[in-house]
């Protein structure tokens, strides 16, 4: 229980490494309409448990929005115009969203972010993501921009090698993080969500990760 998850926030940027900024409770006042549009998302495309190449299931569910989103199965990681299991596009990124990630890139110094895809990781107590590197988008130079939604969590953020010691970040509801430069490669992960009920999303935690994939022409 934390006494203080009622008390307004102020906006507050912290640097937790250079080229990653965490915008504590950016999106707080407007996390409700942003939540309200994911669930509108979500009512046109399945939440999923991914398979990895290496053949486990992820605990995370998953889902995409936006001209592009994210697939994994027992041939890789990649991007794909269709959801493989409906054959049919992505949803559209409604324009909230994409509103939302471009005023939080240009806070961190990142003009004119112009994502192709927006990922939906939905959290249930247990639920973790182990480290690893995003390394499937060709265009390096644009940040990835996070929104967490619902319970909080703890981020693994860790250095250009798997073996560094991560460092441990709680994210809660309403903060935007925005990674870039040098720290678009580095490895991180999510410990497991702790139970918990959220006010707004309930027994949850939804993050959404915005991408550019390809380079802008
Ligand atoms: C740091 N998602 O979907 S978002 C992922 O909370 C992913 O669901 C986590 O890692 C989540 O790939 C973390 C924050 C994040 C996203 C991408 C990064 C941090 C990053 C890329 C490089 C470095
Ligand atoms: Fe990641």
């Amino acid at each position: 229980m934390d006494l203080f998850d009622d008390l307004p926030m102020e906006p507050e940027a912290v640097a937790l490494a250079p080229g990653a900024l965490l915008l504590r409770a950016f999106a707080l006042e407007e996390a409700a309409a942003l939540w309200q549009v994911t669930e509108a998302v979500l009512a046109q495309v399945a939440l999923r448990h991914m398979q990895t190449p290496g053949g486990h299931t992820m605990s995370v569910a998953t889902a995409s929005c936006g001209a592009l989103g994210w697939v994994s199965d027992a041939r890789g990681y990649r991007y794909a115009a269709q959801d493989p299991q409906s054959g049919q596009p992505w949803p559209a990124m409604p324009e909230r969203l994409l509103d939302l990630a471009r005023r939080a890139a240009a806070a961190a110094g990142f003009e004119n972010f112009q994502p192709q895809a927006c990922l939906i990781n939905q959290y249930v107590p247990g639920a973790k993501l182990s480290l690893h590197q995003d390394r499937d988008e060709q265009d390096l130079s644009s940040p990835i921009v996070s929104l967490s939604l619902g319970l909080p969590a703890v981020f693994l953020f860790g250095g250009p090698e798997r073996s560094q010691r991560p460092q441990r970040h709680r994210l809660v509801h309403g903060d935007v993080v925005v990674w870039g430069g040098p720290t678009r490669l580095a490895f991180h992960g999510v410990a497991p969500l702790q139970e918990g009920e959220h006010a707004l999303l309930g027994r949850k935690r939804i993050n959404l990760t915005f991408r550019r994939v390809n380079p802008v022409p």
